[in-house]
């Protein structure tokens, strides 16, 4: 399987490795760390996402908006200034798929002006104007299952049957981009770990994860560092690393695509070792 971001392609034959680069002073693990002096450093910024290419990244994500429970609003003239520069600058010199973390129809015709191969909204384009914003940009499209907004999503989330609610609704989405222009071989599925689901959702969501998408829909996850690993393991956010490992290589085992991570070098590795004993 390949998925054609932009001017690059990615083999999907096996996982690939999206690391992330927040380009927030709020995200829950590594928000602020590209801003120096009150302002966003791009030169930090820029030595971060070559580090995690040399590590084995072959995505880079950069979101301007942190998703976390209570985190403060963006408005969207904040969200450009964010994530625009740093997706110029990062593909004027990598070689790599920049994805975009995004609701907001003017960062995604923006950052695909400057660069960007991949555009992923945990509001799975339902944003007014976002669909068909996407559609024009030609770029593949990440949508994302989330039950509720960020700032209610973990009171209490009900399902009846978390695997068959969770793919209908992304089968819903699919069914929506297609309608607006969004061929399927461009749309990416992801069951949203942690988004509006409690520890039993997000198991039963990864041991039946090939059960969250047809067969020739790649499947993106993210679980790293997530409060799951923090809640189910009692571990604070910077002694997630363990846990996260584990769920990367379960992840890659139940046909995950791609996997995305704070950590890209151990993660890497991990997949690497996995790849050797189930696909070799
Ligand atoms: C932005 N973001 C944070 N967590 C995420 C996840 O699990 N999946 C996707 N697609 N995006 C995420």
């Amino acid at each position: 399987m390949q998925l054609v971001c932009g001017k690059r392609t990615l083999d999907l034959s096996r996982p690939q490795v999206m690391g992330i680069l927040n380009t927030t002073p709020d995200s829950f693990s590594d928000g602020g760390s590209y801003y120096a002096g009150g302002g966003l450093d791009l030169d930090l910024a820029l030595r971060r996402a070559e580090q995690m290419c040399r590590e084995g990244a072959t995505l880079i994500e950069i979101g301007g908006e942190s998703t976390r429970p209570g985190a403060a609003p963006v408005s969207e003239q904040q969200e450009l200034e964010r994530v625009v520069p740093v997706v110029e600058a990062i593909a004027r010199r990598l070689d790599v798929v920049i994805s975009v973390d995004s609701s907001t129809p003017a960062v995604f015709r923006e950052s695909a002006a400057a660069g960007a191969g991949l555009l992923n909204d945990v509001r799975a384009l339902n944003r007014a104007g976002a669909l068909e914003a996407a559609a024009a940009t030609g770029l593949p499209v990440c949508v994302m299952h989330m039950l509720g907004e960020p700032g209610t999503m973990q009171s209490n989330p009900e399902y009846t049957d978390v695997v068959a609610e969770v793919k209908d609704f992304l089968m819903q989405r699919l069914e929506a981009c297609i309608a607006a222009g969004i061929p399927r071989e461009k749309v990416v599925f992801d069951p949203g770990f942690g988004f509006g689901k409690n520890d039993d959702h997000n198991l039963a969501l990864l041991r039946q994860l090939p059960d969250t998408a047809p067969a020739d829909i790649p499947l993106l996850v993210g679980m790293s560092r997530k409060s799951m690993i923090g809640r189910l393991l009692d571990r604070p956010v910077e002694s997630r690393l363990p846990g996260s490992l584990a769920l990367a290589m379960l992840a890659a085992q139940r046909g995950a695509h791609i996997i995305r991570v704070h950590d890209v070098a151990a993660t890497v590795d991990v997949l690497r070792m996995q790849q050797l004993v189930d696909c070799t």
